[in-house]
């Protein structure tokens, strides 16, 4: 069909299927971290985003549907960096796609993966989309060829090599940083953990979910998985999480009856901003 979910009114003749691989794409791009622009040069920059950060290849029809789920609070730097590198990167890809900032509020402690769940949620009630990134604000990547697709089957883990980890991966069921999922790969999983209040553990326990839900992780190669990392110190409010060890060693028992499934928050504002759709939700805090 010319039009899935929100797209323009369909007007004149259909569109040719975006080929592929995307005759844009340029490789290996340097990622310069100095002083990044104002939203409204970057804005300016990419005149064909509509509000709320979505975009459609305009000269063809694409066969991707992508969502962006940032989980974020208190990084403006970060965002611009990361709005400046994404969107062409995004639109040399030829995929259609929205992001998403989901904004945690309040001081309560951070917690990145009941963010992500909400993200997913959110994005989902917007469109259909076919697949989901789960990306942290201030990781950028460095090679288009590094598709912001699903793979059918299994969910991807995207961040294989990090600068931060002299451009390898750390350890084999590493899951940080970036990944993607299909909205049937999230259910089947359960969604990811709501318990992790504080820096780290998360991203383990939802590799172990894929694992455990008879999933496994595909991964692009690491010739084609760069990201820089934007070099920064722990956030107040994000303190390491002492409970994680014990949190993983029970992740076998707990991953059906704790993600998707139990995850309430309210929505606390939707913004179409210019280059994003902002989310702010309450998510609690750490009983
Ligand atoms: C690692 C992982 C990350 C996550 C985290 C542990 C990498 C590259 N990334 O990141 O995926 O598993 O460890 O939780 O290994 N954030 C905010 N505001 C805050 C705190 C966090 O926006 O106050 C968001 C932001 O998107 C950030 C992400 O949470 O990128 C992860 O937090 P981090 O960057 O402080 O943690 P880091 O770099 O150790
Ligand atoms: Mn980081």
């Amino acid at each position: 069909p010319r039009n899935s979910g929100t797209g323009p009114p369909a007007t004149g003749p259909p569109l040719r299927d975006c080929q592929i691989p995307s005759p844009l794409l340029v490789g290996p791009v340097s990622v310069k971290l100095s002083s990044p622009l104002s939203l409204e040069e970057i804005k300016q920059r990419n005149p064909l985003v509509l509000p709320g950060g979505h975009y459609r290849p305009p000269d063809c029809e694409p066969r991707h549907h992508t969502a962006i789920v940032v989980p974020y609070r208190n990084r403006q730097i970060h965002l611009r960096a990361l709005l400046y590198h994404l969107h062409p990167f995004l639109q040399r890809q030829q995929i259609h796609y929205s992001i998403y900032i989901v904004q945690q509020w309040g001081n309560s402690t951070f917690n990145r993966a009941k963010l992500l769940n909400v993200g997913v949620r959110e994005a989902l009630r917007d469109e259909d989309w076919s697949c989901i990134f789960l990306h942290d604000v201030d990781l950028l990547p460095e090679n288009d060829h590094n598709t912001y697709t699903c793979h059918k089957q299994f969910p991807t883990h995207l961040s294989v090599a990090m600068d931060k980890f002299r451009y390898r991966l750390p350890y084999t069921q590493y899951f940080g940083g970036v990944s993607a999922v299909t909205p049937d790969q999230y259910m089947k999983m359960n969604g990811f953990p709501n318990q992790y209040w504080g820096w780290g553990g998360e991203d383990d326990d939802i590799a172990a979910r894929v694992r455990l839900s008879g999933m496994k992780i595909m991964r692009p190669p690491v010739a084609i998985g760069h990201y820089k990392m934007i070099k920064h110190k722990g956030d107040r409010g994000n303190e390491q999480n002492p409970r994680r060890f014990d949190l993983l060693k029970r992740t076998r028992l707990n991953w059906r009856s704790d993600g998707l499934n139990s995850l309430t928050y309210e929505l606390l504002s939707r913004e179409l901003e210019p280059l994003y759709t902002n989310l702010t939700v309450d998510i609690g805090e750490d009983p």
